[in-house]
């Protein structure tokens, strides 16, 4: 039965069983991901019921199973949507040759890379939360945060899968070495920056999941086009799971703006921190900072590596069937780039500017999230409006690091910089404060003072259902 996933100590639907010496080397990784789980995962909770739902097949509709698990139990299991026979490559120079089965040696470490760089990324996350359950603002939350940790602990189980079955003894060490770094530790940090930013605090949560939790859904996406074609069927069924995350981000920000516009119609702007809510100057300053951190994630504007990883076919664009043409060639973008301190347009090579073109999408996919915040704050009949900044301002990779831009993309100097900074970017007060109010709400239906009830509960459920059982 195509999708069907099988009920062995790890589940799967790759036929794990078929292959004996595969079989063998992930369940000697299994114990080893464990311990890093308790050690690393979410504290103090690991044997709490919580109701979470699990992949049980890979079927559109109808493929999760939801009941009590306690996460050291989850089944983290390896699942690719079924191979399609007459699949071919669609973009690049290899456009419409069949899609790979094996990996080309000529592109094996440069697809190591991408797939080590993105599996590095799920256990980063689960490290960077891992404090986050004690302070809760509902058992709603509670339960959706621990949705997400065990789910990125399957997407580094997907990424495990192809680092053992395809890149031999390399692969095995890279997949004891994703359990070994950590994220911001100085000696052995996680890959990319934004997975070493401790996430102290729930608004760093939300703002995490609606802004870095989307990196991953544009880059899965971009890998779902690729000629490789296990990474093509796996990111493709991580991405079903990745809507989850993003929506606990975009929903989750979405209930603190409702909340806020709630009391600052009652109490007026300056009476928000007084009855126990976040200030929306406040919530802004989150937003530009992990929007800037995340943009950061995409690469560099212009990058030979996305020329060559477009052009050998490894990663496409965001859904590459909506573009008429897929080789990139004869083509070019217009890009800002700053020469003698002037904002200039330059037109580069397509190919080369495909960091940037996934990036658009990106920031369009963002777009909708505020314009639905600023939806809110209109009903509860408020003119304020939350913005997206610039995608030039507070870089730290690409043609805009080393300068400094306002949130609108000025070109500033550094002092403009600082003298602004801290209406910009959360201050230490800032966040003491948001620390102040992160005080657990466990009682089924409560909601922390900050932040308005969902809509809906879970599955169905009411918001008052016992998610995870204390
Ligand atoms: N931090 O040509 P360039 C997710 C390096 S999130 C540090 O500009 P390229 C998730 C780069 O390695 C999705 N270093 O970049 C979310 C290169 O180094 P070398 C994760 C960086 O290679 C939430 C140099 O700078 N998936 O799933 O085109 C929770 C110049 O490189 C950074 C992926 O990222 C950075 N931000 O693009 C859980 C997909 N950016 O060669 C999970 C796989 C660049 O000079 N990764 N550098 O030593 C890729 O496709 C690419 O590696 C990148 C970078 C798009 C990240
Ligand atoms: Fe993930
Ligand atoms: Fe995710």
């Amino acid at each position: 039965m195509p999708g069907h996933i099988s009920d062995e100590r790890i589940p799967n639907n790759v036929d794990l069983g078929g292959d004996k010496r595969l079989q063998r080397a992930l369940e000697r990784w299994q114990p080893d991901f464990i311990d890093w789980w308790m050690d690393m995962g979410p504290e103090g909770f690991q044997v709490k019921d919580i109701y979470l739902r699990t992949a049980i097949s890979v079927e559109s509709g109808g493929w999760a199973h939801f009941d009590y698990v306690r996460m050291p139990e989850y089944r983290w299991g390896i699942f690719l949507e079924p191979r399609k026979e007459d699949r071919v490559i669609g973009f690049g120079d290899e456009m419409g040759k069949p899609v790979w089965q094996e990996v080309p040696g000529e592109y094996r470490n440069m697809l190591r890379r991408i797939i080590v760089t993105q599996a590095d990324t799920e256990p980063a996350s689960v490290e960077q939360q891992r404090l986050l359950g004690q302070t809760a603002p509902s058992l709603y939350d509670l339960r959706n945060l621990f949705q997400v940790n065990v789910e990125e602990g399957r997407h580094l189980w997907a990424m495990v899968y192809l680092l053992h079955s395809y890149f031999g003894r390399d692969g095995r060490e890279e997949a004891e070495e994703l359990l070994d770094r950590r994220s911001g530790d100085e000696d052995h940090p996680r890959i990319l920056q934004a997975f070493n930013w401790p996430i102290t605090d729930w608004l760093h949560f939300f703002c995490f999941t609606m802004f870095t939790d989307r990196d991953g859904k544009f880059q899965l996406g971009a890998l779902a086009e690729s000629a490789f074609d296990p990474l093509a069927r796996t990111t493709r069924f991580m991405l079903t799971e990745e809507a989850h995350h993003l929506f606990v981000g975009d929903t989750g920000l979405n209930r603190v703006v409702r909340r806020t516009a709630e009391l600052m119609r009652q109490h007026g702007d300056d009476g928000v921190r007084a009855a126990g809510g976040i200030p929306l100057d406040l919530i802004q300053r989150y937003i530009n900072l992990w929007y800037s951190l995340s943009l950061d994630l995409f690469g560099g504007e212009i990058s030979s590596n996305a020329a060559d990883f477009f052009a050998t076919g490894l990663k496409g664009r965001w859904k590459e069937d909506r573009y008429e043409e897929h080789t990139g060639l004869g083509q070019s973008y217009t890009m800002n780039k700053v020469e003698d301190g002037r904002l200039i347009e330059e037109d580069v090579p397509m190919r080369n500017a495909m960091n940037e073109v996934l990036r658009d999408a990106y920031v369009a996919d963002c777009m909708k999230g505020l314009a639905r915040w600023n939806k809110s704050l209109v009903k509860a009949g408020l003119s304020d409006q939350l913005t997206l900044p610039d995608r030039k301002f507070h870089r730290q990779i690409g043609i805009y690091a080393d300068m400094h831009f306002s949130p609108t993309g000025d070109l500033i100097d550094e002092a403009t910089f600082e003298k602004h900074a801290s209406s910009w970017l959360p201050t230490d007060e800032d966040q003491a404060y948001v620390a102040s109010l992160m005080k657990p709400v466990y009682e089924p239906g409560k909601m922390a003072s900050w932040i308005a009830p969902p809509l809906r509960g879970i599955n169905g459920r009411d918001i008052e259902f016992e998610y995870v059982r204390l």
